[in-house]
């Protein structure tokens, strides 16, 4: 079934020079970018955005590090593209993430894991259309979809 995803390339990321190297993988997979952008984030956004962690210790820590400096929030679409891209993420703490997985090859610390994706239907939907307006949500065809997702539906 063909999903969208929101992806945040935390701020970790962009400031490692890890942003290209990242939005390949979801590439080269076969995901298609239906929306992206650089994004400075505000504590309200921050806020909203980890609103199921509020009451965790870590939760203070988590939208100072998320408004530190900019990130990168791109919408993903593809078949079953939830779980696709949690499976590329890897797990979330960092030490337990196997090679292969962007956590697993390029993260050690669960404080800076890189990479936010959502993690189910839902959620999905509520964080695509916390950071993307409707008309910042592309819909377009790719040639190479008839070559690499031809079985996908
Ligand atoms: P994931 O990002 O893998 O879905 P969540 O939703 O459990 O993981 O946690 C959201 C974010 O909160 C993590 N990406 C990480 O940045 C932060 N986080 C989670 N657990 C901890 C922790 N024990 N200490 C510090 N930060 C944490």
């Amino acid at each position: 079934m063909t999903e969208r995803t929101l992806v945040l390339i935390k701020p970790d990321g962009v400031q490692r020079l890890l942003v290209g190297r990242m939005i390949s993988r979801f590439e080269e997979r076969g995901l298609k970018i239906v929306g992206l952008k650089l994004v400075a984030v505000d504590r309200a956004l921050a806020e909203r955005h980890y609103a199921v962690h509020r009451a965790k210790p870590f939760f203070g820590g988590l939208v100072d590090f998320i408004t530190s400096s900019p990130l990168i929030a791109i919408a993903l679409e593809g078949p079953s593209a939830i779980s696709v891209v949690r499976t590329m993420v890897g797990a979330t703490r960092p030490h337990e993430a196997v090679p292969g997985t962007i956590r697993g090859d390029f993260a050690l610390e669960t404080a800076q894991n890189l990479v936010h994706a959502s993690d189910g239907a839902e959620t999905a939907a509520a964080e695509l259309a916390l950071w993307f307006s409707p008309a910042e949500l592309v819909d377009y065809e790719r040639d190479i979809d008839r070559w690499a997702l031809a079985a996908a539906d």
